[in-house]
């Protein structure tokens, strides 16, 4: 109880973590010692969220992206993430095991968290995820995927939906596994 040193990362956080990550220990521990020094309290807030994400797309503008990924991890709504949550939300938008990634993503995309997807909501992502694309990148994307909308028509069609239905979380996996170009659209990666 409460035995951890300050500036050490918890035992059970630390073997959670470890579980639920690929992460080594090493790179657990270190990354909570930079956690501790630049969020003191513990908690991660949006601003410092957005900061963070504008360090790892340097070339674009993350933030949309970011306030998008920010919510799909504050699952309290109480505006911050600890630790633990932060690592997993690292975890799932990079290296994340597929099944666990796909689950995430379709809560990045529920935006207002009512269990369905919506085109609306496809299209207010593909926004966020256009914005990440540098400029030189946008400007070499294939004629069907160079604007937000585009990417969000062409992914809406795997999910052989009407404009006006919604897609439930089993439908939207489904849609992104049979369907590479989904895969892709949904990651944030520009066309090979
Ligand atoms: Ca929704």
């Amino acid at each position: 109880m409460g035995n951890a040193k300050s500036g050490m990362v918890s035992r059970e956080v630390l073997n959670d973590l470890k579980v639920s990550t690929k992460f080594s220990e090493a790179e657990i521990s270190q990354w909570y010692e930079n956690f501790q020094k630049q969020c003191p309290t513990g908690r991660i807030t949006l601003t410092q969220f957005e900061e963070i994400y504008s360090r790892f797309f340097p070339n674009s503008d993350a933030k949309t992206y970011a306030q998008h990924v920010f919510r799909s991890f504050d699952t309290n709504d109480d505006g911050t993430l600890d630790f633990k949550e932060y690592i997993v939300a690292l975890h799932m938008t990079s290296s994340g095991k597929m099944s666990l990634k796909l689950e995430w993503a379709f809560s990045l995309f529920d935006v207002d968290k009512n269990g369905y997807i919506t085109k609306n909501e496809v299209c207010e992502i593909c926004q966020a995820i256009f914005k990440i694309i540098p400029k030189e990148k946008q400007e070499k994307l294939p004629s069907d995927e160079n604007t937000p909308e585009k990417r969000a028509d062409k992914l809406w069609s795997y999910f052989g939906k009407g404009d006006n239905e919604r897609v439930a979380e089993g439908e939207f996996i489904k849609g992104v596994m049979d369907n590479d170009d989904a895969l892709r659209l949904i990651q944030c990666e520009p066309a090979k």
